[in-house]
């Protein structure tokens, strides 16, 4: 509503602790190592922190940045392959890095499924 303009990024959805595995990095398969982390989905990405602490610490510190994916041309989608566990969604970025996200309650993780899902598309939209 009214936004100022383009470069401005607004919380999509607010942050909430879902484990996280980082599974490869720009196509290098990586040893999967799962841990809770706090995510946060803006407009055009993911951003990953350790806590709920460290956002707020960092949005009081200008230049510093947290870990995030970028969602343009992001692939997002329910995997059953890639991991033992329930509810895993897989994220693969454009530049070959993926994720998966996951979390025992399924309506939690449908919700950021389909929030991830719906920005990422609509970014690559264009
Ligand atoms: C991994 C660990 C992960 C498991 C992964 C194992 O072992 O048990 O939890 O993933 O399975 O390799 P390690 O700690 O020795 O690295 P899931 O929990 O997602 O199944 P994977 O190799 O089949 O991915």
């Amino acid at each position: 509503i009214g936004g100022t303009g383009a470069a401005e990024t607004l919380v999509v959805l607010k942050g909430e602790y879902l484990n996280k595995a980082k599974i490869s990095d720009g196509g290098k398969k990586l040893r999967k190592n799962w841990a809770s982390t706090w995510v946060v989905l803006e407009t055009d990405k993911l951003l990953f922190y350790k806590e709920s602490k460290q956002e707020a610490l960092m949005n009081l510190k200008p230049g510093c940045s947290p870990d995030g994916v970028d969602l343009c041309g992001a692939v997002v989608e329910w995997t059953t392959e890639r991991s033992s566990r329930k509810n895993v969604v897989q994220i693969t970025t454009s530049s070959g890095s993926e994720f998966l996200l996951q979390a025992d309650n399924y309506p939690t993780i449908c919700k950021w499924h389909d929030a991830i899902k719906s920005t990422a598309d609509n970014l690559s939209k264009g």
